[in-house]
């Protein structure tokens, strides 16, 4: 029956984390898969999570089957961090906002409904991205386009490039924006370039599609949603899927939301209820427990305040390890030049390694990046930068 069923590959970034766990050799390090680590190399319980898990825990509720688009307090908060408490077109009610299972559940709910609605148009997602993009929109029916985004002589975002790509984009189509932090390489448009952006999407009728899963990680909460809260103040109708696996290192409760910022209230209504369609149609409503947590924290001031606080110390921590790793790879080797350390932002730098130093760095020092030379700055530890730096300035020729 099943003879026609293909292997499957595996995706890598999960597969190398396979083999990473694998891995027998004492001292190995995994600059692999996108994880915030905290400086003793593990997953941190954040103080205002646990505080919160365990007041919930103290008078456990019902568990109810929550509303197709998730449960009311949660997607309040998640529009005030998105959008910003003072937002116009949350008091116009012209957001249309459903909890998700994580950001990759916002892009599916938020492709199939595209796809209903938009059925003739093409998505176009920016080269390189994260994997999962051209996946997900594929997945939903799409035919997936890339515009070109990284430079690797520049080691930056070659943003002539995009935007003269995008001017030739037709009318109608869909494309993908990381809001910050960018994955994979942390290089992120500038305030200024966003705007331009802004004002090429406007004039030809493009419909953006932001992806927003490492908020307070660039620059800060409010910071990191310039951009989406721009394109929403130039009135330019969009979606955004976000994800609370990150800045709430709550991974597994698989935590996001979909917003579809629409023309007005009534418009906002009918998006609503299609996306309660598209929820029904693939997994009915999202689950209780994570969304309970983010609530509880993000409701309550002191806890809000708290949680801001440690996400803002986890920035901080990315942010010296940024600065140390450049310190240390400068101090190796002073014949070359490693800017885009601390120009990119985020989790993650592209270091321009080539497959067969990142390889090497695998099989002589225990040391995983991905093959595309992406580093997670986020799992370096004030004991392994020395370790890294070392070895990275080895294998480079
Ligand atoms: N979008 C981007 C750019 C990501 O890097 C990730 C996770 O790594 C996601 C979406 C998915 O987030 P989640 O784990 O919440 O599904
Ligand atoms: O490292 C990354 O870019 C991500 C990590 O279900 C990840 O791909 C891993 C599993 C998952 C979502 C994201």
């Amino acid at each position: 029956m099943f003879e026609h069923v293909e292997t499957y590959p595996g995706d890598p970034i999960l597969t190398l984390n396979e083999t990473f766990i694998a891995d027998t050799r004492a001292g190995k390090i995994n600059l692999g898969i996108g994880v915030y680590l905290n400086d003793a190399s593990k997953l941190p319980v954040m103080r205002a999570v646990a505080e919160a898990e365990t007041a919930l825990l103290q008078s456990p509720g019902v568990r109810p089957y929550l509303p197709m688009e998730g449960a009311p307090a949660y997607r309040k908060q998640v529009q005030r961090l998105l959008f910003g408490a003072d937002s116009a077109a949350l008091a116009a009610k012209r957001i249309a906002t459903a909890q998700t299972l994580g950001g990759s559940g916002a892009l599916k709910v938020g492709g199939d409904f595209l796809k209903s609605y938009f059925p003739k148009a093409q998505v176009w997602i920016c080269d390189p991205t994260w994997d999962n993009h051209r996946a997900i929109f594929g997945g939903a029916g799409f035919t997936v386009n890339a515009y070109p985004y990284y430079s690797a002589a520049l080691q930056h975002v070659d943003f002539d490039a995009m935007l003269a790509a995008l001017g030739k984009v037709p009318a109608g189509d869909i494309v993908v924006l990381h809001a910050c932090c960018h994955n994979p390489t942390g290089a992120d448009l500038s305030e200024q370039q966003w705007r331009t952006l802004a004002t090429l999407v406007r004039e030809r009728g493009l419909l953006p599609f932001f992806d927003i899963a490492y908020q307070g990680f660039g620059a800060g909460l409010d910071e990191d949603a310039f951009a989406i809260r721009h394109f929403v103040a130039e009135g330019i109708p969009l979606l955004v899927a976000s994800s609370f696996s990150k800045n709430f290192s709550l991974y597994g409760e698989r935590c996001g939301s979909l917003s579809i910022v629409c023309d007005n209230a009534p418009e906002a209504d009918n998006v609503l209820g299609q996306l309660k369609a598209a929820v029904r149609r693939n997994y009915s409503n999202p689950p209780t427990h994570g969304a309970r947590i983010i609530s509880a924290v993000l409701e309550n001031p002191a806890l809000d305040a708290e949680w801001t606080g440690e996400l803002n110390a986890m920035r901080g921590r990315i942010q010296a390890m940024r600065e140390g790793l450049y310190a240390q790879l400068r101090a190796l080797r002073p014949d070359r030049n490693f800017d885009y350390l601390i120009k990119q932002t985020g989790m993650f730098s592209y270091t321009g390694l080539t497959v067969a130093q990142v390889r090497k760095l695998r099989e002589e020092s225990a040391i995983y990046l991905l093959e595309s030379g992406r580093i997670c700055i986020a799992a370096l530890t004030q004991a392994t930068l020395s370790t890294v730096a070392a070895a990275i300035a080895k294998v480079i020729d």
